[in-house]
C-alpha cells in the first residue's frame, strides 16, 4: 500500500517540480557486496508506470538499464519502441541519459582513462551509441560518471595522462554531438572513491576546473551528487553554489549520506537535514538568488530491508521531503527577523570603492578611517540566525 495522498495535499509532486528517478534507483534490487538481491528486478515499463503513479515527471537511464549489453540492432529497436510506448502511456519524459562504463569486466581498469587504446575506443563507441539512444528518447542532458576511472596501484599510470585521456574523450564526444546536430549538453559527475580506491577528478571543484580546459566548454557542466561530496567531507551546498555561480549546474543527483561511509545513496533528506534544507533553499532561490531550472533527480535507492512497497514509499518520501523543505525555506526567508539578520551592510561611500580597481579607489581605501578593534568587537548574531533556521525547519515558526 502506498502512503495516503489526498488531492489537495500541498506536498504532492507536480510536473513543474521536475522530479526524476533513474531506472537503476527504484529498480535497485538491493544487491550489495555482501549479499544477493532481496527484491525482484522490475521491468523498465513497470518502473515508468509506478513512478508516474507516485507523481514523478521523468525517468533517467544508463544505456544498459534499458538495452542489455550485447543486444542486436533488432532487439534494441524492439525494446526502445516498447519503452517509448510506456513513456507515452504514463506521460513521462526522459530528461537525462548516461552510459554504463563500469559493469562489464572490460572496464575494470577504467574506460576513457584505460591504458589500453582498444578499451578507450570501446568506451567511446559505447558512449556514442548511448548518446544516440538518449537523444532518441528526448534526453537534453548526458551524464558522465567515471566510476572506474581511477586506480588502486597508482604507479600504473601518470594521473596527468589519465586527465588528458579524459579530456580527449570529452572533446571527441562534444564534437560528435555537434556533428550529429544533437541538442544535448554534458554533465560531469565527480566521486572521490568507490568502486575504485581513488577516482580521478574527485570533486565538483576538480570537475569545474577540468571543464575550463575543454574545447567546447560551453556544452559541459556538472552533475554534483549529495553523497559524493559528503563522502569527501565537503559542504555539498558550497560545491553546488560554486557550480551555480559559474552557470555550470546542468543537473543534480539528490540523495543523503553520512560522512565517512561508503556511498549510501539514501532517501533525500534522510540524513543531515540541515544540509538538505540549505540545498533546497539554494536550488529554489528562496533567499533571492537565481533558481536552478533543471531536473531534481533522485539518485538513491530504498534500504535493503524493503520490499516493493518500501521502494515506492522511498520514492514518494524523496519528493515529499523536498517539497516540505521548499515550504520551510520560504518560511525562513520571509521571516522579518531572519531578513534583518542576513541583510547586507551597505555603505554608499565604501561599496563602490571595493570593486573595479583604479588608483583613485586605492587612494580612497588608504584614506578611510577603519576602526578594526571596534569592528572586531561586534557580534554577528549567527547563534540567533541558526536557531531561527532550526525552528523554521522544525515547523514551530511562524507559531
Ligand atoms: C554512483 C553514481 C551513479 C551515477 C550513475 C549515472 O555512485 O553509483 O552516483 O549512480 O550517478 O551511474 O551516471
Ligand atoms: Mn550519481
Ligand atoms: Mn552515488
Amino acid at each position: 500500500m502506498l502512503s495516503p495522498m489526498t488531492e489537495n495535499d500541498r506536498y504532492a509532486p507536480t510536473p513543474e517540480d521536475q522530479f526524476s528517478f533513474g531506472l537503476w534507483t527504484v529498480g535497485n534490487p538491493g544487491r550489495d557486496p555482501f549479499g544477493e538481491a532481496v527484491r525482484p528486478q522490475l521491468e523498465p515499463a513497470e518502473i515508468v508506470c509506478k513512478l508516474a503513479q507516485c507523481g514523478a515527471w521523468g525517468v533517467n537511464l544508463h544505456d544498459n538499464d534499458l538495452v542489455p549489453f550485447g543486444s542486436s540492432a533488432a532487439e534494441r529497436g524492439r525494446i526502445v519502441a516498447a519503452f517509448k510506448k510506456s513513456l507515452r502511456d504514463a506521460g513521462m519524459v526522459v530528461p537525462m541519459a548516461t552510459t554504463n562504463l563500469f559493469s562489464h569486466p572490460v572496464f575494470k581498469d577504467g574506460a576513457y582513462t584505460s591504458n589500453d587504446p582498444k578499451v578507450r575506443a570501446f568506451a567511446l563507441r559505447k558512449t556514442m551509441e548511448g548518446i544516440d539512444l538518449g537523444v532518441e528518447l528526448g534526453a537534453r542532458t548526458y551524464v558522465f560518471w567515471g566510476g572506474r576511472e581511477g586506480s588502486e596501484a597508482d604507479a600504473c599510470r601518470d594521473p596527468r595522462t589519465a586527465i588528458s585521456h579524459m579530456r580527449d574523450a570529452i572533446d571527441f564526444l562534444c564534437a560528435y554531438v555537434k556533428d550529429q546536430g544533437y541538442d544535448i549538453r554534458f554533465a560531469l559527475e565527480a566521486k572521490p572513491n568507490e568502486p575504485r580506491g581513488d577516482i580521478y577528478l574527485p570533486t565538483t571543484g576538480h570537475m569545474l576546473h577540468f571543464i575550463s580546459t575543454l574545447q567546447h566548454e560551453e556544452m559541459v557542466g556538472v552533475n554534483p551528487e549529495v553523497a559524493h561530496e559528503t563522502m569527501a567531507g565537503l559542504s555539498f551546498v558550497h560545491g553546488v553554489a560554486q557550480a551555480m555561480e559559474a552557470r555550470k549546474l546542468f543537473h543534480i543527483d539528490l540523495n543523503a549520506q553520512r560522512i565517512g561511509r561508503y556511498d549510501q545513496d539514501l532517501r533525500f533528506g534522510s540524513e543531515d537535514l540541515k544540509q538538505a534544507f540549505l540545498l533546497v533553499r539554494l536550488l529554489e532561490g528562496t533567499s533571492g538568488g537565481q533558481r536552478y531550472g533543471g531536473p531534481r533527480h533522485f539518485d538513491a535507492h530504498a534500504y535493503r530491508t524493503e520490499d516493493q512497497a518500501g521502494v515506492w514509499e522511498f520514492a514518494r518520501g524523496c519528493m515529499r521531503t523536498y517539497k516540505i523543505l521548499v515550504e520551510r525555506a520560504l518560511s525562513f526567508d520571509s521571516d522579518p527577523e531572519v531578513r534583518d539578520l542576513v541583510a547586507e551592510h551597505n555603505d554608499a561611500e565604501i561599496d563602490p570603492a571595493l570593486t573595479g580597481y583604479s588608483r583613485e579607489k586605492a587612494d580612497r581605501l588608504r584614506a578611510l578611517d577603519l576602526d578594526a578593534d571596534a569592528l572586531g568587537r561586534r557580534g554577528c548574531g549567527y547563534e540567533r540566525l541558526d536557531q531561527l533556521m532550526i525552528e523554521h525547519m522544525l515547523g514551530v515558526r511562524p507559531a
